[in-house]
């Protein structure tokens, strides 16, 4: 049975909003805002100073990162696209068609497309945290798919969210690509992954793409590329705090540092102060001194066996997983068996 937290009670999201395209409904359930000022001002007050990576992802910093998707040293989205293309017709028959499918973190739901013809879902409900990149990917979805029920949902989904569908649902279908979990700690990762086992109820299928452990090398070049798209799409995060908390960062005296921790399994992303800063941030102020880091991002790469036993912690059993020829990336299906 899906909880009441995972159930709809609609009360608190607006549709549909002007402007969108035949077939998409808009809800909105008003991420972060409110939380903003609190979140940050916690956050630079800690020691070591830390920036939620969920903040990245304001409409430049996701444009941004779809540049790093297409950036030669960033293997993960082509590798597990790869991944989809080969296996599509496979993983539709494991998630079962016609059901409702929520993706998380949808983006620019250009991965999704691989699988919608096979898939044929009752209702497609992406969901991601940034309003108008949602909005423009559903309404640009519905041009290739107008048969399409889009249920485009602009919600932060590491924490509880409504599902925009009416009624108490079970086997719902789930695509959450990207490795994005991996940006979560573990034991989030599988507290999240609780909350989808919820959300689809017993039975449901999630489809879950996994950056694999590999060589340091590869991993920190994908972190830290020639053109610095990595670089702008961090710093942007200090541009960000300027616009919305009338912080005062000068983004030339910080730089992107990122590294790959081999003790805990990840790539961790900092930004580093060139020399001591003294910043205003939303009324208070912080001091840097010279060298001193803002921890911005990890980035756990797992593998096969570490995430199947994540995902059990998560009432998840693993049906099949997929990967490609070197083993960089896998993409799991697993079925929710408790929740
Ligand atoms: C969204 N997420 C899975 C990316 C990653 O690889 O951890 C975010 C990213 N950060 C820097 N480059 C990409």
């Amino acid at each position: 049975m899906m909880n009441t937290e995972a159930t709809l009670a609609p009360s608190n999201l607006h549709s549909p909003r002007p402007g969108v395209a035949p077939g998409v409904r808009f809800f909105d359930a008003h991420p972060t805002p409110d939380d903003l000022r609190a979140e940050v001002l916690a956050g630079l007050s800690s020691m070591p100073k830390r920036l939620s990576p969920k903040l990245l992802y304001d409409e430049r910093g996701s444009q941004l990162f779809d540049a790093i998707t297409e950036l030669p040293e960033y293997y993960p989205t082509r590798t597990e696209i790869g991944i989809l293309c080969d296996h599509g017709e496979e993983m539709a028959d494991l998630l079962g068609r016609g059901r409702v499918l929520l993706e998380l973190g949808s983006g620019s739901s250009l991965k999704i497309r691989i699988l919608l013809a096979a898939l044929e879902p009752e209702i497609y409900i992406p969901i991601d945290i940034s309003r108008e990149h949602l909005r423009a990917s559903a309404e640009s979805l519905a041009e290739h798919f107008p048969a399409l029920a889009i249920h485009a949902t602009c919600a932060d989904y590491s924490v509880p969210f409504e599902l925009p569908i009416e009624g108490d649902r079970e086997g719902l279908a789930a695509f959450f690509p990207g490795s994005s979990i991996g940006n979560f700690e573990p034991e989030e990762a599988r507290a999240l992954l609780g909350r989808v086992a919820k959300l689809i109820g017993v039975g449901g299928r999630l489809l879950v793409g996994i950056d694999l452990q590999k060589d340091r090398a590869t991993l920190e070049r994908a972190y830290d590329d020639d053109r610095g798209v990595t670089s702008a799409f961090i710093l942007n995060v200090l541009e960000r705090l300027n616009r919305e908390l009338m912080a005062d960062f000068d983004l030339k005296a910080f730089v992107h540092r990122s590294f790959y921790n081999d003790a805990l399994g990840r790539i961790e992303v900092h930004l580093e102060a060139l020399s001591e800063q003294r910043v205003q941030v939303a009324g208070e102020q912080f001091v840097l001194a010279a060298g001193e880091r803002i921890h911005v991002e990890n980035s756990y790469k797992y593998d096969i066996a570490g995430f199947h036993q994540l995902a059990a912690g998560a009432g998840f059993v693993p049906e099949r997983v997929w990967t490609d020829p070197h083993r960089l990336f896998s993409v799991h299906c697993l079925r929710v068996e408790a929740c």
